[in-house]
């Protein structure tokens, strides 16, 4: 794989301050194999009370960003905003995002250029859906939310690929292995293709849509699978730490 594998555990819109309290607890208290890159990202509103009780090993991402400087945007979190609580990365063009709220990939691009310019770091999301999927266009669909980013963002140094095919989330349907591999290659050629073969080779491409501790190892075992974005199974402490020691 390439550089050090990366595993975000993505709260969604799940946690009171109890639950909260007791998952960081959890993963305060786990054992996490040195060599890997933890993120959580809890809903805006815990953001606060996570990074405040959680050990520094672990960093924060918010799930979403508006798309520019703060101001007069209703019920919108800024950017600046994030990095005031201590964020260092946020999660952009998640599926949820894209199909249920109805964000196109200019916007996420956008999106994506402004949070990079803030200095804070984008788990990249991207993915097919299962129509698209069997439609043979699992690579289109890809390639073309790649090129969204890729035209907006200026440098790829801060950014992790997360790809997600939207039919494995929160289903209980993981890609198998060689699936998830088989995208994972195809993003790094096309990263090669159209922006370096240094961004290609340096990138990380992560794999998320119900990981869980039962088969994230077998995953992990993947020539070009460098991390996950874990939603469900992020919930639950150990099992979330399993999924991090499962770096290879
Ligand atoms: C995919 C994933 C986390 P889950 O959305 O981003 O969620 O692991 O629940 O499928």
């Amino acid at each position: 794989g390439s550089g050090k594998f990366f595993v975000g555990g993505n709260w969604k819109c799940n946690g009171t301050k109890d639950s909260i309290s007791k998952l960081v607890s959890d993963l305060n208290s786990s054992k996490l194999e040195p060599d890997v890159d933890v993120v959580v990202a809890p809903p805006f509103v815990y953001i606060d009370q996570v990074k405040n009780s959680i050990t520094d090993r672990i960093e924060i991402s918010a799930q979403n960003s508006w798309v520019g400087k703060g101001g007069a945007f209703t019920g919108e979190i800024s950017v600046e905003q994030l990095k005031d609580l201590g964020c260092k990365w946020v999660i952009l063009g998640h599926s949820e995002r894209r199909h249920v709220i109805g964000e196109n990939d200019e916007f996420i691009g956008k999106k994506a250029a402004y949070a990079l310019s803030q200095g804070v770091g984008v788990i990249a999301c991207i993915g097919e859906l299962l129509q698209e999927r069997e439609a043979g266009k699992t690579f289109d669909v890809c390639f073309q939310q790649l090129k969204a980013y890729a035209d907006a963002v200026p440098s790829w140094d801060n950014i992790v690929i997360a790809y997600e095919p939207v039919w494995a989330i929160g289903t209980g349907k993981v890609a198998t292995p060689e699936q998830a591999q088989e995208v994972h290659v195809a993003v790094r050629d096309w990263l090669k293709k159209n922006v370096s073969a240094e961004v290609a080779s340096r990138t990380r491409i992560i794999y998320g849509g119900s990981v869980n501790g039962g088969n994230c190892s077998e995953l992990a075992k993947k020539e070009d699978i460098d991390g996950f974005l874990v939603g469900g199974a992020s919930l639950k402490g150990p099992e979330f730490a399993v999924i991090v020691n499962s770096v290879t």
